[in-house]
């Protein structure tokens, strides 16, 4: 592929452009059934529109703080969220907007969330960096880079000692895996023979810098999974169907006592790591060439290769976009949390809720 991350060779802070593949034409005949498709093309567009009006609503004043966007990587927890059963458990980043809405969770609660409203699926308590729904699978955003890793192992472990099937999947970045946890969460993964599944999103970049420029090997993720007996994955992160075969693969295998797999979606962030970075370090053809792969436009050109009509592809965005207003407009007319809010969820009222 000629997006592999390449070893520093070059002066700090300079890279050639890193370009993505192009669209893998086989995958047009993939086993994937039509509704799936267009529930995926559904989910890309939604986790698109709801990222763009949060970015506009932050311009307005009213998402405060920072955070992260998704815009650009729908396609990998699409197809996860597509891929998993209602009783399976996600752990996301800070970047888990996408992950959260392709779980299941309503908008309304997103939005009230964002707003800090108290319609808030945390009560308007959490925030973006936090977004967690228990109810639907959604174990947390965690901002702490790696330390989800080992929690999805827990929650892989609690699976697996229940005698479920059901599986944990934790989604992060390719500079994750320069950090501890990610390795020790991965060793005893393997070595308990867990349910889980670890999901590098590879978007080139750690904050401002290439991966590249600060990793030992190209593939950040992939190129360490020999070390601990994993097979090397290596997907295209922006096309969903790639992403959804082989996330039925890794699931099936956990599901069937198989133990962990380790995938390295291959991406690319639209913008830059928060809101207030332009994202000015990445050339300019990179920038371009990954925007012509958009995942949502991939997708889009399939579907139509497929024989959908485009009014079908018109309707679902038009139903998106009608849907994002009405949960925008009911997270605006939504209080913000009480006073007395900030005494409950925590130790001091038992704290002992999340654990049924
Ligand atoms: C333990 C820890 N160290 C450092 C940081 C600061 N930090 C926040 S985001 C980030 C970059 C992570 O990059 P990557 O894993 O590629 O994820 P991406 O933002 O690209 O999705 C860093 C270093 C942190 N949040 N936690
Ligand atoms: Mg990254």
């Amino acid at each position: 592929m000629t997006n592999g991350v390449r070893a520093v060779d070059h002066e700090y802070g300079e890279h050639d452009p890193i370009l993505p593949a192009p669209v893998d034409p086989a995958l047009d005949q993939a086993p994937i059934a039509q509704e799936t498709r267009l529930a995926m093309y559904q989910l890309q567009e939604e986790i698109r529109q709801v990222e763009k009006e949060l970015h506009r609503l932050f311009l307005e004043g009213l998402v405060q703080g920072t955070s992260h966007l998704y815009l650009g990587m729908e396609a990998t927890a699409t197809a996860f969220g597509t891929a998993l059963r209602p009783d399976d458990y996600t752990f996301a980043t800070y970047r888990g907007h996408g992950h959260t809405l392709a779980r299941g969770v309503p908008m309304k609660g997103v939005f009230g969330e964002m707003l800090g409203r108290s319609s808030g699926i945390l009560g308007g308590k959490g925030g973006s960096m936090h977004l967690t729904s228990v109810e639907h699978g959604m174990l947390g955003s965690y901002a702490i880079i790696g330390a989800h890793l080992t929690i999805a192992n827990g929650a892989a472990w609690s699976a697996k000692y229940r005698g479920t099937d059901q599986v944990a999947v934790a989604f992060f970045g390719d500079g994750t895996t320069n950090i501890g946890a990610f390795h020790e969460a991965l060793n005893f993964a393997v070595v308990y023979d867990l349910p889980v599944i670890f999901v590098c999103e590879n978007n080139l970049y750690m904050e401002y810098t290439a991966i590249g420029d600060i990793t030992a090997v190209p593939n950040p993720a992939a190129d360490r999974a020999a070390a601990y007996g994993l097979e090397r994955i290596i997907v295209d992160g922006n096309d969903a169907d790639a992403v959804y075969l082989e996330a039925s693969r890794a699931i099936e295998k956990a599901r069937a006592g198989g133990g962990p797999s380790l995938i390295e979606s291959l991406t690319y962030r639209h913008g830059g790591h928060s809101r207030a970075d332009p994202g000015k370090y990445r050339p300019q053809e990179e920038i371009d060439a990954w925007m012509e792969r958009d995942p949502i436009a991939t997708y889009h050109q399939r579907l139509l290769r497929l024989g959908v009509d485009e009014g079908t592809l018109t309707g679902i965005s038009t139903d998106v976009a009608r849907r994002v207003e009405e949960a925008v407009e009911h997270a605006k007319a939504s209080p913000r949390p009480s006073l007395e809010a900030s005494h409950t969820n925590v130790y001091a009222d038992g704290g002992a809720r999340w654990r049924n």
